[in-house]
Parts: structure tokens; C-alpha cells; sequence
């Protein structure tokens, strides 16, 4: 049913319609937030205050991925977030861990961390699955090219959508090789990663064909640069700043909920909660409402 997610990830919450996924990112160079969750005590603050707004899942993440950002040492990513998802998790809160390192996914799961999520699809570090496979717990397996460094001289595709979902398919087998159960992969086609702006609308566009692979599917437009490109002032042609994509982001997450997405990572959680609720109940009504009898129309 549209607004409803088309398949549910195993070991996470399944309620009846797409889930949100609030970001904590505890870097100071993240694109849409860098610096202002640096501090442990203010990461943990801003994870709660998402889950009371509506966040079914928390992402903590201490590797910035925006084009051309250098890789922090392991040692240092964890001195980022291992206390971030300790607090986190020890609050009832579902977290997720934004790493590409096998070693930050193995500490992140030994302090509560719920699910991994990869944005090299387990290219980055090949451990890295057979981690997340020891530990029973999902995955998210995003589209990806290479470091942030140099992804974007890997924008070449004929067809966006076809290429990206043959090149998660490598991803998917190397997942159940390393033993991930089939029922705990999440796909995600990785917005901007790789991908030029109008690659972004087309994937935004087909989104049902992502959806059609019979995975539940992640998606992370919120505050991207081709909105800000998008909404770029008329006068100077200057890109909306990333703090002011927010009402773009929600209006996004409406119609990616419509097309059957199972989960929405976004920075502002309360509109984009809203939003998956307006979206689920749109899509009842346009699955049944015709058949209800004149008096509860
Ligand atoms: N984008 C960012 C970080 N983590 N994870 C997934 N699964 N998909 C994404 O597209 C993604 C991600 C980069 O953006 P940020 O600065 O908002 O964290």
C-alpha cells in the first residue's frame, strides 16, 4: 500500500509506515551540520531530543562524507562516537552507526548499537559485514564509487537507476556471503555520492524501481546540495544554505514515503515525522477510499 514501507528490515521497528532516521553527526566538516554535535554531551543531547521528536533510529556518524573530505584515523572516529551510543542506547534509544570501519562497527555494536549503517556498502573495509553478520543485526548498503576525496570523478553512467542497482547487487551477494541474513539488507541508492544533481532527480523519479528490488530501501536527500542548488537564490544565484533545505527535505520525504521507501534519513525530524504519517494516510486513502460506504466519506 502506498505510504506503507514495501519490506521491513528484520531487528528494527515496523510501524505502518516509512520510519525516520534523525542524524546525529559528531564531526566538525560535516556539509549539513559540522561542528555542532563535536562535543560528546552535545551529540547525546541532540540523538535524545531527536528520538523525543519522532526518530524511530538515530544515526551517529564521525566520518564527514561531503566531496573531497580526508578520513579521520580510526582511533579518532571512535573517540567520537563509541560514547555518543553508549549514552544513546543506554536511554532505550534505537542507534545506527555511520562507518565505513569494521573496527568503529564492532565497538558501536558492543555498546548497543542497533544497525550499520555503510556507505561503501562494505567496499571500504571487507570485514566490516562480517561483523555486522556475527552480530545478527541490519545493514545499510549504500551505492558508492570511492572515498569522498575522488567520488565525484565517478559520475559517469548511461542509465543512473540500472547501473547503481547492478552495482548494489555485488554488494548484496558479498553481504549474504559473509552470513547477513537476506531479511536484515537495506538498500540505499546513495544521493549525491558519485551522482551529479540531475542523476539525484532521476533516482528521486524512479524511486519504484529501487523499491520494486523487494529490499527496504533508505534514502537521504535531507539538506543535499542539489537542493540547495535547486532553491538557489533567483538574484545572486547564491545555493541555499544547508539550514534552510529543511522545508525541501520534508516535502521530499512525502513523496519518497508515498513511493513505498522504508526509512527517511533526515537532520530536522519533527516535519519529516509528520510527513510520513501524512503519507501513510494518503496512501490508505488511495488504496481503499473508494470503498467506503457515503456515510464515512
Ligand atoms: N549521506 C551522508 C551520510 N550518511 N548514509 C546513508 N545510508 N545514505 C546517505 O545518503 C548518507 C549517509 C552525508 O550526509 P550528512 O552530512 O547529512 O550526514
Amino acid at each position: 500500500m502506498r505510504g506503507r514501507p514495501a519490506a521491513y528490515a528484520v531487528g528494527l521497528p515496523q510501524p505502518p509506515r516509512c520510519l525516520v532516521m534523525g542524524v546525529v553527526n559528531v564531526t566538525p566538516d560535516s556539509f549539513s551540520d559540522g561542528g555542532l554535535w563535536f562535543d560528546a554531551q552535545a551529540a547525546v543531547d541532540h540523538g535524545l531530543r531527536l528520538a523525543a521528536q519522532g526518530a524511530d533510529i538515530v544515526d551517529v556518524g564521525g566520518e564527514s562524507t561531503r566531496p573531497g573530505a580526508q578520513r579521520p584515523p580510526v582511533d579518532e572516529e571512535l573517540r567520537r562516537v563509541v560514547p555518543v551510543i553508549r549514552e544513546l542506547a543506554a536511554a532505550g534509544v534505537t542507534v545506527s552507526v555511520d562507518t565505513m570501519r569494521a573496527e568503529v562497527a564492532r565497538r558501536a555494536l558492543e555498546v548497543g548499537a542497533s544497525l550499520v549503517n555503510d556507505v561503501s556498502g562494505g567496499l571500504a573495509d571487507p570485514e566490516l559485514l562480517r561483523v555486522v553478520a556475527d552480530a545478527h543485526v541490519p545493514v545499510v548498503l549504500m551505492h558508492w564509487r570511492g572515498h569522498a576525496d575522488h567520488m565525484q570523478e565517478h559520475t559517469s553512467y548511461t542509465d543512473v537507476v540500472t547501473e547503481l542497482m547492478a552495482e548494489l547487487r555485488p554488494r548484496i551477494d558479498a553481504a549474504q556471503r559473509a552470513g547477513v541474513d537476506t531479511d536484515q539488507i537495506i538498500i540505499d541508492p546513495g544521493l549525491g555520492f558519485a551522482k551529479t544533481w540531475e542523476h539525484n532527480w532521476t533516482i528521486l523519479s524512479r524511486m519504484p524501481e529501487i523499491v520494486a528490488a523487494g529490499y527496504p530501501v533508505l534514502v537521504a536527500a535531507s539538506r543535499k546540495t542539489f537542493l540547495g542548488e535547486l532553491l538557489a537564490d533567483p538574484h545572486t544565484g547564491a545555493r541555499r544554505p544547508p539550514a534552510q533545505r529543511d522545508a525541501a527535505s520534508t516535502a521530499l520525504t512525502t513523496t519518497i514515503a508515498l513511493d513505498r521507501v522504508w526509512c527517511v534519513r533526515v537532520h530536522e525530524v519533527p516535519a519529516n515525522a509528520d510527513a510520513v504519517v501524512v503519507a501513510a494516510r494518503l496512501g490508505t486513502e488511495l488504496a481503499h477510499g473508494h470503498e467506503r460506504p457515503p456515510n464515512e466519506q
